[in-house]
């Protein structure tokens, strides 16, 4: 193995060029004529190509480096016989390859590149399928490319041998604007469903590891299914939530009494039950909340199916409980139990899980206040329901101890504004205090 240094020949009438792409690294092996760095003048680009086969050892030279001729490009291990490399690295200004550079001029880039008297062609006549071989295309091509940012090893070319041509380019550009194909930086900044189209910077990436201890779990099918459903749901929708407190002391002392009566039922009434109906109410009363957008229309729908999350071991599953204006109390409970196991087991079908028009996420039997949950698309609004609390509320002459129960609905502010919201929660809590108001 000898070494031999690669300078920049004579590249005519410029000066000092600026060095504007490295088509070589460290490792790579080159052919002799293979293209190794690309210079621009304020006038022309060029390649300057290698004088000799080998293995890159050295890279000498970096982006935005000036270079001229007899400057010093790479060193070479080469397997050639000592006495022609001596004789390269002896005359470092005269390289003993033919290497005239392709000259191409910027202000056409469509034009054929002007070969300036060379013998062999700097350009790769015929690209092999080696890792370290340059798109096939001309100086001008591969410059236009640039320009524009154009990876051109994704680009296919359509010309003889597959030459890129300066129109595979523009299509190429075209494509990837009109979201038609993504170039691979694309791909890997933001591989699909994380907001490769939001441009947003790359999610972090950290080797937890090198903090402390940890275990990777691949996450299950229903979390994969309901988290992109949830992402595109926050990202899509411009949602507000809205939070107030509905008294239900007295619906509270209801449903007790209501569970004793029915002990023998089987049957239990949790206050999501009562819920569910006062939504109906509710929506009957405001349709736009129990309605869906379909591009600049609203559809009305004139049934009410109530979705409701419900916490299972495979993750956050929403059963249907249909008609639910057509429906008692009792039955709602009924059915709600039975899809509530159903989700647990994991046995919901597809059509228990679909067309709800208005969804309720009920933590109360969990704890917390308020929180601000997610619409479920195509709906356009969703109650989120905390823990009730025996909290001192000022009747007009003192305080008093009310149940009170933290509402939060959040809606689609294309659909429902803010004063339409708080009359819904408003009503809907008039509602939990008096369930008699929805004869009215
Ligand atoms: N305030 C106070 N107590 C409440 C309450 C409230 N708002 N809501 C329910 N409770 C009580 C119930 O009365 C019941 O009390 P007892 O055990 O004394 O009878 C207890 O809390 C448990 O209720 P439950 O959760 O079994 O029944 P439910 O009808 O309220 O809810 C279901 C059913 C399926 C919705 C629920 O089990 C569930 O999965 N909740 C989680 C929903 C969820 O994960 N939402 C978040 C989605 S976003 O990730």
């Amino acid at each position: 193995m000898a070494t031999m240094e690669v300078n920049v020949p004579d590249i005519g009438d410029f000066d000092e060029v600026a060095v504007i792409e490295l088509l070589v690294k460290v490792g790579d092996k080159v052919r002799a004529e293979q293209s190794l760095i690309t210079v621009e003048s304020d006038k022309a680009s060029m390649e300057i190509p290698s004088s000799h086969a080998g293995v890159v050892k050295d890279l000498k030279v970096a982006l935005g480096d000036k270079v001229k001729q007899g400057s010093l490009i790479l060193v070479l291990e080469t397997s050639g016989a000592p006495a022609a490399v001596a004789a390269s690295t002896s005359a470092p200004t005269a390289p003993a390859a033919p290497s005239v550079p392709v000259v191409a001029s910027p202000s056409a880039p469509a034009a054929a590149p002007v070969v300036a008297a060379a013998p062999a062609p700097a350009v790769i006549a015929s690209p092999s399928p080696s890792s370290v071989e340059l798109p096939h295309a001309s100086p001008s091509v591969r410059k236009f490319a640039r320009e524009l940012g154009v990876p051109l090893n994704e680009v296919k070319g359509t010309g003889p041998k597959g030459r890129i041509s300066l129109e595979d380019v523009q299509s190429f550009s075209k494509a990837v604007m009109s979201g038609d194909i993504r170039t691979q930086a694309q791909a890997q900044k933001a591989p699909a469903g994380d907001g490769a189209g939001l441009g947003l910077i790359p999610w972090p990436k950290v080797d937890f590891a090198k903090f402390g201890p940890i275990e990777r779990k691949e996450l299950g099918r229903i979390q994969k299914i309901s988290g992109a459903n949830l992402l595109r749901n926050a990202i899509m929708i411009p949602a507000v939530t809205n939070h107030d407190d509905a008294d239900i002391t007295e619906l509270e002392a209801f449903r007790v009494l209501t569970n004793k009566e029915n002990e023998k039922s089987g049957v239990k009434v949790t206050m999501l039950a009562f819920l569910i109906k006062a939504c109906v109410a509710a929506l009957q009363k405001f349709p736009q909340f129990n309605s869906s957008l379909d591009g600049d229309s609203l559809v009305y729908k004139q049934y009410w199916h109530i979705g409701f999350a419900a916490d299972t071991p495979n993750g956050l599953m929403v059963p249907v409980l249909k008609d639910a204006d057509k429906k008692g109390i009792l039955q709602i409970s009924a059915e709600m139990g039975e899809l509530a196991k159903k989700a647990r087991e994991g046995k919901l079908s597809p059509a228990e899980m679909s067309g709800a028009t208005f969804t309720i996420s009920s933590l109360g039997g969990i704890g917390g206040r308020y929180f601000t949950p997610i619409i479920n698309a195509p709906e356009v609004a969703i109650l989120g329901v905390c823990r009730s609390t025996m909290e001192p509320v000022w009747n007009g002459q003192a305080f008093e101890p009310r149940l009170m129960l933290p509402l939060s609905l959040t809606w689609d502010h294309r659909v429902i504004d803010g004063a339409a919201a708080a009359r819904f929660n408003a009503y809907l809590g008039q509602i939990l205090g008096d369930f008699r108001r929805v004869l009215l």
